[in-house]
């Protein structure tokens, strides 16, 4: 396998001294480490842009660090949450990252782009030329009171689709209704993508309807948020699918407590207690601990960098991309591509000592299945401005948007995105869609 190739050339770090912490071993000598790029989290964005440095810089001159054994598909969790797929599409760090590069397997501590050294769990410290951060979004179950007990506890009936953990829970969760309350949820804060917290409701409604419980469940979606999609065109697309689906909605209404049997909800001042048999939860999310420590951050958290160069506002040796971005985009995978690119660009002309030029223009992408056979395809910018790669109308629901999500899209993420090979469907769109508009 070639898989096995890279495991030989790729050296890991882990295994030192310090790192050893983690697994055990006491050791009180830190090791000073330096490199050119330091990545920080080895998921879609650290990886690709791991990939597409790896030729332009000298062997070993990038380190990645990242706790994580497994790399995940994450859009596959909700093909898992409704049995469309029966396992995760992961694959080892080792294996996705390229060779000579050196992957840390360990925590980030404590960021300090002053002095450009970053601290790790284990007491390594890593001096960096640039820094590349990628370290995603948390999920916040504390922040919601039952939350964590009722998603360990098997028969609670809870679960949510945003974790490697839970998301088989939502599949046995699906199987076992055989009627009553279906609650889904969709939060104020951090959500990724609510495409995702949406398409595991039209999933479940479909399932129940071929299992002939639809009948005796109702369902209703509940967001922090005040419509159900920030883009009226596909808003208005997916309030005809709930309204032809019998959904309820409910927005700014906010999960604040979770109780055996039933769930609490917040509008304003006004707090309702909502029976359910069944709750899909979509967490609140954050970036992590240590980068909201830092002074990397703005007001939220998220790490402060320009909208369009990805560049950090303060620390211009630093770049961001992904989900920890604190830009005014959509948290989806697809989004992570022309990031890549523009932050590739950019940062070899700051490395050549020039001003960046390129600019993400916040294209993001997020394909809701609205049942076991169809789909739309949702692909917009900054201003909420629609791109549409296909000539026809991605809002109303079609086949091919079931079929790519389900099949394609994982086999473009493995081999292009992560490989730092895919811009996104840019290039695509100029030959059979020039205008982006339907
Ligand atoms: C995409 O590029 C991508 O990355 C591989 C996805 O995977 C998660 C997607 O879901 C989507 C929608 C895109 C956009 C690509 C096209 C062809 C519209």
């Amino acid at each position: 396998m070639g898989g096995v190739g890279i495991l030989k050339q790729l050296p890991v770090y882990s295994a030192s001294k310090n790192a050893s912490k983690l697994y055990g071993t006491a050791s009180t000598t830190s090791c000073i480490h330096s490199c050119k790029l330091l990545i920080v989290g080895g998921g879609t964005g650290g990886c690709s842009i791991a990939w597409r440095f790896v030729n332009k810089l000298k062997p070993r001159d990038i380190i990645v660090l990242d706790p994580a054994e497994y790399h995940y598909y994450q859009p596959a969790f909700a093909l898992i949450g409704a049995g469309i797929k029966k396992h995760f599409s992961r694959r080892p760090t080792m294996s996705v990252l390229p060779p000579k590069t050196c992957w840390f397997r360990d925590h980030c501590a404590e960021f300090h782009p002053e002095n450009c050294i970053v601290k790790t769990q284990c007491g390594d410290q890593i001096k960096y030329e640039y820094m590349l951060v990628a370290m995603g979004v948390v999920n916040m179950y504390d922040e919601i009171p039952g939350l964590r007990k009722a998603l360990d506890d098997p028969k609670s009936g809870v679960s949510t689709i945003y974790s490697p953990r839970y998301c088989h829970k939502t599949w046995s969760c699906l199987q076992r209704h055989c009627g009553g309350h279906a609650v889904f949820t969709y939060p104020y804060y951090g959500g990724k993508c609510p495409g995702a917290s949406q398409k595991i409701m039209y999933l479940a409604d479909d399932y129940w309807r071929k299992r002939k419980f639809r009948r005796c469940t109702s369902i209703s979606y509940h967001s922090g948020k005040e419509s159900i999609f920030g883009v009226s065109k596909y808003a208005k697309a997916l309030e005809g699918i709930v309204a032809s689906r019998s959904i309820s909605t409910n927005f700014c209404s906010e999960l604040v407590e979770v109780k055996p049997g039933e769930a609490v909800f917040q509008n304003g001042t006004q707090t309702t207690a909502i029976p359910y048999t069944f709750l899909h939860v979509s967490p609140p999310m954050c970036t992590p601990e240590p980068l909201r420590a830092s002074d990397l951050v703005n007001s939220s958290g998220y790490l402060h960098v320009d909208q369009y160069t990805l560049q950090h506002q303060k620390y211009p040796n630093v770049f961001g991309i992904g989900d920890c971005a604190g830009i005014p985009n959509c948290k989806t995978a697809a989004a992570i591509a022309p990031q890549s690119r523009v932050v590739e660009e950019n940062l070899t002309q700051v490395m050549s000592g020039k001003e960046p030029t390129a600019k993400y223009d916040g294209y993001c992408s997020c394909p809701v299945l609205t049942s076991y056979k169809r789909g739309v395809l949702t692909e917009f910018k900054y201003g909420k401005t629609i791109c549409e790669t296909f000539p026809w109308d991605q809002s109303k629901e079609s086949r091919l948007f079931y079929q790519l999500p389900v099949n394609y899209f994982p086999r473009l993420y493995w081999n292009k995105l992560i490989k730092g090979k895919w811009d996104g469907p840019a290039k695509l769109r100029k030959l059979i869609n020039p205008t982006g508009r339907c």
